[in-house]
């Protein structure tokens, strides 16, 4: 049984959002257009308090882009983004919900970041998602959303190490791209993994 993950379509993460992907929003047609390939689609939502570590404002003179150790763990600050109950941690009304199985939310933890949707980024902790999966005999996954370079990558290869047949929908993916290549070098590395690619217009042929 096959799965489509959609991975933090939301407000802040499209163009004008706190923390805009650059092309976010063409995702959300490609998306759009395969759902009807799916019987489960899993959607997550970045769901941050306000006093989140990852967010630069809550650290002293540090500016969105800065590297700290957060816990003992390596953590980018970004923009305040996604946070609970306001408009930016909303699904993009642009994407088509009333086929949504499950929503999952993650990085509700003020101390530890959670860029997969398997786990926090110390795997502490899971979000409830694989035991979902496994609840519903799904063993493939199909993952679309943003940022490549970030969330997607993450779950991709927490995916990937749980044992699930786990695709990438390669034009149904937008990265952040602090440096300009990091989404290229994430798909490269996902693939080298063990990810399958695919495009959209391959799985509506099949
Ligand atoms: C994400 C940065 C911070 C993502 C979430 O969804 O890729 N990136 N929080
Ligand atoms: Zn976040």
């Amino acid at each position: 049984m096959q799965a489509l993950l959609l991975i933090d379509i939301q407000n802040d993460f499209l163009p004008n959002g706190a923390l805009g992907v650059p092309d976010g929003d063409h995702i959300i047609p490609v998306i759009n257009n395969i759902q009807h390939k799916f019987n489960c689609i899993i959607a997550t939502r970045d769901w941050h308090p306000a006093n989140h570590g990852s967010f630069a404002s809550n650290h002293v003179n540090k500016q969105p882009g800065e590297v700290i150790q957060l816990n003992g763990l390596t953590q980018i600050l970004w923009p305040d983004h996604c946070m609970q109950g306001s408009p930016g941690a909303e699904l993009s009304p642009r994407i088509n919900q009333s086929l949504l199985s499950n929503v999952i939310f993650k990085g509700t933890d003020p101390d530890i970041d959670s860029y997969s949707a398997f786990y926090d980024n110390g795997h502490l902790k899971e979000t409830g998602l694989q035991v979902y999966l496994k609840r519903n005999g799904i063993t493939s996954l199909y993952v679309a959303g943003l940022a490549t370079d970030y969330c997607v990558y993450y779950t991709v290869l927490d995916a990937l190490k749980l044992g699930y047949a786990t695709t990438l929908i390669t034009d149904a993916t937008k990265g952040v791209n602090i440096h300009p290549n990091d989404s290229q070098k994430a798909i490269m590395n996902m693939e080298k993994q063990g990810a399958q690619l695919t495009t959209s217009a391959q799985i509506l042929n099949d």
